[in-house]
This record gives C-alpha cells, sequence and structure tokens, in this order.
C-alpha cells in the first residue's frame, strides 16, 4: 500500500534559475538544498501540502539527471510513492513482473530509503519508492 506521493521530482537545468520560478514566482517555500552524491544530483524541497516538490539538478552530466536535461531539457523526472516498508514492497512488486532498477534499496536525499521501478515497466513514469 502506497501510503502518500512523497514527492515529485522535477529535473532543471540549474537550481538557482529553476527556484527563480518555484519559490519566487509561485510562492513555494525552499526548505533546503542538499548534495546527493551516490544520486549525481543536488535537490531542493519545496513542500506542498503533505508532498514536496523535489527539484533536481545534475552534478555530472553523466549522472541520471545529466542524461535526462541533455535528452529532453528538463521537466518531470520522477514521481515518489511513500511506503512503510521498502524491502517488502520491492518484493511485492518483483512478484507482479515489475522491473527493478534497485533490488535493494539505496540512500537518497534526507535520508530515506529509495528505490526505482524501471519506466519501461510503468508505462514510460519513473517511479521512486521510499521509506522515511
Ligand atoms: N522518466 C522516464 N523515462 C526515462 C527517464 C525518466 N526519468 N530517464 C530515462 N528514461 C528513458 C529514456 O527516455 C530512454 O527511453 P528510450 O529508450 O525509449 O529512448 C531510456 O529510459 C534509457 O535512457 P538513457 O538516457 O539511455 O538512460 P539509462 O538507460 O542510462 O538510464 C534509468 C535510465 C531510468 C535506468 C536511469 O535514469 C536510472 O537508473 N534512474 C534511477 C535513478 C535516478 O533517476 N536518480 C536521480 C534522482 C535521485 C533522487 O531523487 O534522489
Amino acid at each position: 500500500m502506497f501510503e502518500k506521493i512523497d514527492h515529485v521530482g522535477i529535473a532543471v537545468a540549474g537550481l538557482d534559475e529553476a527556484l527563480k520560478l518555484f519559490r519566487d514566482q509561485l510562492g513555494l517555500e525552499c526548505k533546503g538544498i542538499e548534495l546527493v552524491e551516490e544520486q549525481k544530483v543536488k535537490v531542493a524541497f519545496l513542500p506542498v501540502g503533505e508532498s514536496k516538490i523535489e527539484l533536481l539538478e545534475a552534478t555530472d552530466p553523466e549522472g541520471p539527471v545529466g542524461k535526462f536535461v541533455e535528452k529532453k531539457g528538463g521537466g518531470v523526472h520522477h514521481l515518489s510513492f511513500r511506503v512503510k516498508n521498502i524491502e517488502e514492497k520491492l518484493k511485492q512488486l518483483k512478484e507482479k513482473g515489475v522491473a527493478l532498477i534497485d533490488e535493494k534499496p539505496r540512500y537518497g536525499a534526507g535520508g530515506a530509503k529509495i528505490a526505482f521501478l524501471h519506466p519501461k515497466s510503468t508505462g514510460g513514469v519513473l517511479i521512486e519508492i521510499c521509506e522515511r
């Protein structure tokens, strides 16, 4: 069971420029910026109700966000669903035939345990599941 949409990840060419839109024009509050070296990104969190927008700037053009921005110029990158027990959820999804990018959780921004499902088996939408 998914508890809620934890966040929507949006890939951007640069955080400074993106914050001019999301913070200064749209009026969201930026609650922090964090470097997530393992994922080759720098992220900014902007809460919206019980969920968040996660702006993602690549720190390496060969990383997942770097490649995405190079190809598409940015945009909605992934949806993240919050779960209570990520290991159990990964096991269930695998049994149901969903292709996993991560068989085991990794650590993402804010110390969350995260794992990605492959967009080829989720209708072209990159889905992350996360446990906090
Ligand atoms: N959403 C949907 N499709 C995507 C995608 C995304 N975010 N990123 C890549 N793809 C698609 C590409 O469009 C491409 O499709 P086609 O084959 O139809 O052209 C295909 O995936 C392969 O793209 P690629 O550029 O060659 O990239 P890779 O195969 O090397 O990697 C993926 C794709 C999804 C496996 C990789 O990006 C990945 O492992 N992602 C999970 C990790 C991640 O995204 N981390 C960043 C966020 C971290 C965080 O939130 O903390």
